[in-house]
């Protein structure tokens, strides 16, 4: 990895994350399903590392939200391999509702399964009972939603949104704990680190605008080069003199300061603006061969 890309180390688990895992091992014994969300345009890089070891065998849902923004020619191989893996796997676009049925029928099926155990057992059918988990800003709240038809929670495109678990009965026979994002104490992978950083899913408080763009150009020039040219009519970026791009860009997009000189901080913040509300298309940053394996 060239070192335009991580020369600054992210991290980020403030106190609120880690009550949450205890908070969600302490009710694992009441849960029946699990909703993994992740985000399709980070298939690889917003999972949970040690998320099995948090749910254990629990029946497990993976819910990729945000599919709409994604590029399905990288997304979609990924996602076929979580199949080929054994896992169920639903993509939605949480801004339409399509698709969000599925996980309901998903979740009746392996209902289904458990009262059919209760009733071998002598036990009464009951709701089942699904656990929302996922990394900051993948859209647990707004999948919730939708499943509820109505606002039951908030949401907004920052991390830390949700600050606490809460109940949600979002269908007569299906309840479901809500909760905050959460990440892992240290990242072993700053390249997974800094591709959540750019989706929003870290405060941006803690984070250096210099060297998130300079990530966002990198990674763009890398998988999607012509959109990143084309937007800021640039003919070539030099990977080892990315400060010329900045300043091209300044003074094509009018990022200047006093006196008319180019602003490299406002170009930093135009860039990461730019990216998080997805002025270059449709992306995917994970490949398929990036799954660890
Ligand atoms: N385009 C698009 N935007 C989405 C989709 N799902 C969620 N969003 C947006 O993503 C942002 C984050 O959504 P939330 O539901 O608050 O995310 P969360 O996972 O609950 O976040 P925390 O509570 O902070 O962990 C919001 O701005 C949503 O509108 C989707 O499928 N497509
Ligand atoms: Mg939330």
């Amino acid at each position: 990895m060239d070192n335009n890309r991580q020369n600054t180390t992210i991290n980020w688990y403030p106190g609120h994350m880690a009550k949450t895992r205890r908070e969600m091992k302490e009710k694992m014994a009441l849960i029946d399903i699990v909703y993994e969300v992740i985000d399709a345009r980070m298939p690889i890089s917003s999972r949970i590392i040690d998320l099995d070891d948090l749910i254990h065998e629990k029946p497990r849902i993976l819910v990729v939200t945000k599919y709409d923004l994604c590029d399905p020619t990288y997304t979609n191989p990924i996602l076929d391999w979580y199949k080929e893996s054994g896992m169920k796997v639903v993509s939605v676009n949480l801004l339409t509702g399509k698709n969000v049925a599925m996980i309901l029928s998903h979740t009746k099926e392996i209902m289904q399964e458990m009262n059919e155990k209760r009733k071998r057992k002598g036990m009464k059918p009951r709701a089942i009972r699904a656990l929302i988990v996922g990394s900051p800003n993948v859209g647990k709240s707004t999948l919730i939603n939708r499943l509820v038809g109505k606002k039951v929670t908030q949401i907004g495109n920052r991390p830390g949104v949700t600050k606490n678990l809460g109940w949600i009965r979002i269908h007569k026979d299906i309840e479901l704990l809500d909760t905050p994002g959460i990440l892992w104490p240290k990242f072993e992978n700053q390249r997974q680190a800094h591709i959540l950083a750019i989706f929003s899913a870290i405060k941006e408080e803690i984070l250096d605008s210099e060297n998130l763009a300079r990530f966002i150009l990198s990674m763009m020039m890398e998988y999607y080069p012509e959109r990143v040219l084309e937007r800021y009519h640039l003919e070539k970026i030099n990977p080892l003199d990315m400060e010329t791009s900045f300043l091209e860009i300044a003074k094509k997009r009018g990022a200047l300061g006093k006196g008319g000189t180019p602003d490299i901080e406002k170009v930093y913040t135009l860039v990461l603006r730019d990216f998080k509300e997805g002025m270059f298309g449709p992306v995917t940053l994970d490949r398929l061969n990036d799954i660890p394996r």
